[in-house]
């Protein structure tokens, strides 16, 4: 029979199989590993073998991704360089990108400004936790999404506001910000509805600019609202990074660019360079 892994503990593993959970056991399959999000062959609560993967994460460790919610507040301050790796890296990885910006009710002013410097790079969505327009992410969960962005963001209060209890475990902010501390540590999968997954995760808080494996020139792409003023760089070569003949620097200068997306990429175009040399 086949199911879907939706939550691992040690070696037990949770799978879904014709709409119940069932706890199951592996056999003879270390080398190639089993993940939350793995569809698998089960036969007599053993997992058999795991059907081939569209994706895997290591850390967090997630097969098959669909959709990922970067998920970002004006508290704790945001880490924007991290939203644009996440983006690239769904790309590469054939995941759809949302971004999210929580906490609305703390203030319109961050809300506007995130706006404004993402509206040209992917789709956005504006919510708080503690009113009904959390809601609206329900209906962006689709096949196998995860929730992703810096801890305390309030990834496990989306997850609980859309199932109404306290499925997941909320980190008191201050005593996190002290310890510097994750507080969700497993990856589960909840289902929202049928065949509808949204993962806890308090992974990618961290990318390591390896894993994104694009060389300078295909960054290039990875900046959708580059790609237009572009045309008016004199080289085709031109990677932007200075103001002589490019169409690019000319767009931020005028503010069609966001400053923020091209000092972002300015980093990663150097960080691409240092992996490179070493
Ligand atoms: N003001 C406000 N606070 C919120 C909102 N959503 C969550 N919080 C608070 O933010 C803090 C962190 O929330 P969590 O849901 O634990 O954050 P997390 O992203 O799951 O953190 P990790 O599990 O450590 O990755 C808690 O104190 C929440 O009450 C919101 O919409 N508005
Ligand atoms: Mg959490
Ligand atoms: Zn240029």
């Amino acid at each position: 029979m086949k199911g879907l892994v939706l939550k691992k503990n040690a070696d037990k593993f949770t799978v879904e199989i014709e709409d119940k959970k069932e706890i199951c056991t592996a056999r003879n399959l270390k080398e190639q590993g089993i993940f939350v999000g793995d569809r698998v062959e089960v036969s007599g609560n053993v997992i058999e073998k795991v059907l081939s993967r569209k994706n895997l994460l290591v850390r967090p460790p997630l097969a098959n991704l669909d959709k990922m919610i970067i998920v970002i507040a004006k508290t704790p301050k945001p880490d924007f360089l991290l939203v644009d790796k996440l983006l690239i890296f769904c790309t590469l990885n054939d995941i759809e990108p949302l971004l999210c910006i929580n906490k609305s009710d703390l203030g319109e002013d961050f809300v506007e400004e995130v706006v404004k410097n993402y509206e040209k790079a992917t789709k956005i969505v504006v919510i708080s936790t503690l009113d009904d327009t959390v809601l609206c992410l329900k209906k962006e969960v689709k096949g196998i999404t995860t929730l992703a962005g810096q801890s305390a963001v309030g990834k496990s209060s989306i997850i609980n506001a859309i199932f109404k209890s306290e499925i997941t475990q909320i980190g008191d902010f201050s005593k996190k910000v002290e310890r510097g501390k994750q507080t969700t540590r497993l990856v589960e999968l909840y289902e929202v509805e049928k065949s509808k997954y949204l993962a806890d995760t308090a992974g990618f808080s961290k990318l390591d600019e390896k894993l994104l494996n694009v060389d300078e020139y295909e960054l290039r792409k990875y900046y959708p609202e580059f790609i237009a003023p572009s045309h008016n760089c004199k080289y085709k070569s031109c990677l932007h990074l200075s103001p002589k003949d490019c169409g690019v620097c000319e767009a931020v200068k005028n503010g069609k660019i966001s400053k923020l997306r091209y000092e972002n990429y300015k980093i990663l175009q150097e960080n691409i360079k240092n992996v490179k040399r070493f």
